[in-house]
């Protein structure tokens, strides 16, 4: 069975659990960017979980019935229109190489619907997700209560799949697992690729470049999320976006960049010397922030819960920045009141990671489930779920910070498997320490 249908037969399965019904999961809008011109396309990421299929204008609908059923709605074969926009398979050739039980024109979607929707229990969909989708809810059950005195009866409760589907998504399977690690292994390739490119009178574009032509010319269709490529104080910016700075001898570049292959991110961020030799200063941060990761590595396990990670680095960050004189002792107090009192913030303001899938930021909850009422612990880590590690330092010019460190910003990422034992490092073949960074700069 291919890994699609495997997991249309497990949502099923759920579905039957909570006392079947039918579930409707379309796929994303196609949306203009100006004029005539779209943006690339990029269909619906529970849609494609489910189905592998990759056109716009599909909705895949679920019957957990008498019998399971798969059922796509796609466009209809139109050779005037694949003159124009290339190949559709129609709902014929969909049903056959995609394994559905039937498909059938989007088109007739709004007289189908009704009919599958009879004497139906309960509607699984993205509850409020979509206006357009609401709307079209509303008009077919409209339809079916229309016919209440025929003796058809509508659906009587509405669920929410993404709560079904996330808990699915965050747990990867083996086919999942494959295409994260090509992801991964391409854009370590591309950062390997910008740290050799890298020169004083360069811009920042350029380096972005770098990454764009690695990106596509290993088969990746995208970048996962906008590439941030900042030099000097630029790398202070959380959400910078590669821009067109200089690059200048002595200064620092952070990339946070990664490509999406076959519908999955990667999510990889180094930071490197434009000149290839890292300053003092530089070096004494940047070691923090490598020292800081192999904490939060150590603890990415299963059984550990999702903020062990955060929470190691965090202390080793702390610390440092009591030992490096960014924060001062006299001031703040021992590691303990920096961490209660939240000084740490001032360099370091964001958390240490977030799941990651076919969306950067992907699904699933960041809390365990629990009965309802009881206080939900933080998501304790199975084997199967992928996450970012990512701690930084960000150092703006302020009264009291030394000046050695002013306008560095470190950032280093890794995406972790969890596995039975501890975690792979997907991302590893990017150079991360200071010996490996300087090294490939020097080739
Ligand atoms: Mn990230």
């Amino acid at each position: 069975m291919n890994p699609y249908a495997q997991r249309r037969a497990r949502v099923l399965a759920k579905m039957r659990e909570q006392g079947g019904g039918v579930a409707i999961i379309p796929t994303a809008p196609e949306v203009m960017r100006n004029a005539d011109a779209d943006y690339p396309y990029r269909h619906d990421s529970y849609f494609y979980y489910l189905t592998g299929f990759t056109e716009p204008e599909a909705t895949l609908v679920l019957i957990a019935g008498a019998t399971d059923q798969a059922i796509l709605f796609c466009r209809e074969k139109n050779e005037e229109r694949e003159i124009w926009d290339g190949y559709r398979y129609g709902p014929a050739a969909a049903k056959e190489k995609f394994g559905f039980d039937a498909a059938y024109a989007i088109d007739t979607i709004d007289t189908e619907l009704p009919k599958l929707m009879a004497n139906v229990n309960a509607l699984f969909y993205a509850l409020g997700s979509s206006q357009k989708l609401d709307t079209q809810i509303q008009a077919w059950l409209n339809s079916v209560r229309a016919q209440a005195r025929a003796g058809i009866s509508s659906p009587s409760k509405a669920v929410d799949i993404r709560v079904l589907l996330n808990d699915m998504r965050l747990i990867k399977d083996e086919h999942e697992i494959a295409i994260m690690q090509r992801a991964a292994d391409i854009s370590s390739h591309a950062h390997a690729r910008a740290m050799r490119t890298s020169k004083a009178g360069l811009r920042e574009y350029h380096l972005e470049a770098e990454l764009l032509h690695e990106f596509r010319s290993q088969g990746s269709q995208f970048p996962a999320y906008g590439s941030i490529v900042a030099t000097g104080a630029n790398a202070c910016v959380l959400h910078y976006r590669a821009g067109d700075a200089e690059l200048r001898d002595g200064d620092l570049v952070l990339i946070d960049a990664g490509c999406e292959l076959d519908s999955y991110a990667s999510d990889i961020t180094r930071t490197f010397p434009v000149n290839g030799k890292f300053s003092g200063p530089q070096k004494a941060l940047y070691e923090l922030v490598l020292n800081a990761q192999a904490a939060a590595i150590a603890v990415t396990a299963p059984g550990k819960r999702f903020t062990d990670g955060h929470d190691a680095a965090l202390k080793v960050l702390a610390q440092g920045m009591l030992d490096t004189g960014l924060l001062n002792k006299n001031n703040v107090g021992s590691l303990d009141d920096v961490i209660a009192n939240g000084d740490y913030r001032q360099f370091y303001m964001h958390r240490t990671g977030h799941w990651l899938g076919m969306d950067v930021h992907d699904v699933g909850d960041y809390r365990d489930h629990v009965p309802e009422g009881e206080q939900k612990p933080w998501r304790t880590l199975m084997p199967g779920m992928v996450l970012t590690i990512e701690p930084g330092i960000y150092v703006r010019p302020a009264e009291g910070v030394p000046k050695e460190f002013w306008n560095i910003g470190i950032r280093i990422e890794d995406d972790a498997l969890v596995t039975a034992s501890g975690c792979d490092i997907l991302t590893h073949k990017a150079p991360k320490t200071i010996a490996e960074i300087e090294a490939v700069m020097r080739a």
